[in-house]
């Protein structure tokens, strides 16, 4: 099963915490996307995150799948303190390759994806090809306002970071 992962920090070491995703499926990433720094979307006050993105092959199933990135938000020490607030790690299942679901525990593809330039920018990078719901992300990308295109920066890839 392909799967596309958003992971995303604006807590403690930001980076570290990015790398124990690559690192939890380093057998598993067929795509990764380079670090953007990007500003807070929903709840705008609150500090700049880290984003990107990985594509990954995995064997699991789609709630597997879902746990495993809830351990590495665990391990994060994640304290679920505010909707769309501060978190140490988040990580969302964004797609699944020939998978769709509207289970609250598990909304497939993720809901706010198609809207969040901090998403379809990163994921555009890993897979130039990329497409959402039937439609191109590039075609997604370019339709996002201009500024808050601009306001993604491209940090590198986290190998050098
Ligand atoms: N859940 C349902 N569908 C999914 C899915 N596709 N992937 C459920 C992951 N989880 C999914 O999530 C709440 C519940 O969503 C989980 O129990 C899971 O079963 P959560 O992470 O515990 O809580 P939350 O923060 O209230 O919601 P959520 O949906 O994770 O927040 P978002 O939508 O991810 O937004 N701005 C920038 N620049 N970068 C960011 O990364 N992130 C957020 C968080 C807000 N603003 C941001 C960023
Ligand atoms: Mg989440």
């Amino acid at each position: 099963m392909r799967a596309v992962l958003s992971i995303g920090s604006n807590m403690d070491d930001r980076v570290e915490l990015l790398c124990t995703v690559f690192t939890e499926f380093r057998e598993d990433i067929v795509a990764a996307s380079p670090v953007y720094a990007t500003p807070p979307w929903g709840v705008t006050d609150q500090d700049e995150f880290l984003n990107a993105v990985l594509i990954v092959d995995v064997d699991e199933s789609p709630k597997e799948l879902l746990r495993r990135g809830q351990k590495l938000e665990e391990a994060a020490e994640r304290v679920r303190v505010r909707h769309w607030g501060p978190r140490t790690l988040d990580v969302d299942i964004v797609d699944i390759e020939g998978y769709t679901s509207d289970d609250p525990e598990l909304t497939v593809p993720h809901p706010y994806a198609h809207e969040r330039a901090f998403v379809l920018i990163p994921w555009l990078a890993a897979d130039g090809g990329a497409r959402l719901s039937g439609e191109g992300v590039a075609k997604r990308v370019a339709a996002l306002d201009p500024k808050e295109r601009a306001d993604i920066r491209r940090l590198g890839m986290m190998e050098e970071l």
